[in-house]
């Protein structure tokens, strides 16, 4: 598929999705959506990529969902709409590696969305996070609903999505929406730092750490633990022989 949208290049096992459609803010269309899901069943079958980070070119991360392409859109093209952007999202919790977004600019409506769906968040300090749809007499459609609330808490998910206020990057730091806040030209350097901590853990384990970590969290306690000790028992036998083994003969682990 040629992309008109996306523009994914590979740094050693770092793969770098940028979202390309300044002059509309990187709006989500349908031709996004197309894009993202043929894009990330190339990355399921790269078994080399480790990590992978998400930016936005220009001004904005993403402004939200194409709102001259939702505009006409009567309730069930609404429905299909917002059922294929969760799918799309939802892959990316899927992906055998972690996913870092890293908020350029704005990111708002789907855009924060998008960034929510994704495992980490970086963002610059000039980022703005915010869910405008009340606004536009819409409500969230791509999983913000639901996410915001998960990652934060319920009261500041209600706040901002109820007040479509816009926050700041310090602001979204400290509800925790970002893990990090740098400086704009730091911004790539520091999701390049972060993916490279993971690319130089245990492939196998940081799969698994990802998976248990979310479908736990989308279960009961008892059953997240059943999880843990599952996982902990699949990584012996695998990499960790190399890694305990290079610890104790005072190496760096050799993975592949
Ligand atoms: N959709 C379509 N076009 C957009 C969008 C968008 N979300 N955002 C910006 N654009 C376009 C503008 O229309 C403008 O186009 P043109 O140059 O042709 O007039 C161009 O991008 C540049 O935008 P501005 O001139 O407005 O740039 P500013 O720097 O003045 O402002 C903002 C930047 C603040 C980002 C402003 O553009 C803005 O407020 N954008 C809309 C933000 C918004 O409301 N987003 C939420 C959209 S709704 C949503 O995301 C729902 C998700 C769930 C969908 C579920 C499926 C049904």
């Amino acid at each position: 598929m040629e992309y008109e949208i996306l523009k994914p290049v590979m740094e050693g096992q770092i793969a770098i999705l940028t979202l390309s459609r300044p002059q509309a803010m990187n709006a989500l269309n349908s031709r996004f959506f197309d894009e993202m899901d043929h894009y990330l069943q190339q990355l399921l079958m790269n078994s080399q990529v480790r990590a992978l980070i998400i930016t936005g070119e220009g001004k904005a991360f993403v402004a939200g969902a194409d709102i001259a392409e939702m505009a006409d859109m009567d309730s069930d093209q609404a429905r299909k709409f917002s059922m294929r952007g969760q799918e799309v999202f939802g892959k990316l919790g899927l992906l055998p590696f972690p996913v870092i977004a890293a908020v350029n600019g704005y990111a708002l409506g789907g855009g924060m969305e998008l960034a929510m769906a994704c495992d980490i968040r970086i963002a610059s300090s000039k980022a703005k996070f915010g869910q405008p749809e009340v606004g536009l007499g819409i409500i969230p459609g791509y999983g913000g609903t639901q996410r915001l609330s998960r990652l934060t808490n319920l009261s500041d998910a209600l706040y901002l999505i109820t007040t479509a206020e816009v926050i700041d990057a310090a602001t979204a730091w400290s509800m925790r929406l970002v893990q990090k806040v740098t400086e704009p030209e730091n911004l790539l350097a520091e999701a390049h730092r972060i993916a490279g901590l993971i690319a130089s853990k245990g492939p196998i384990a940081v799969k698994l750490a990802k998976e248990v970590i979310r479908k736990g969290f989308n279960s009961s306690f008892d059953e997240g633990l059943k999880l843990e000790h599952q996982h902990f028992g699949d990584t012996f036998g695998t990499e960790s022989t190399e890694g305990m083994k290079a610890f104790l003969e005072k190496r760096k682990p050799q993975w592949d």
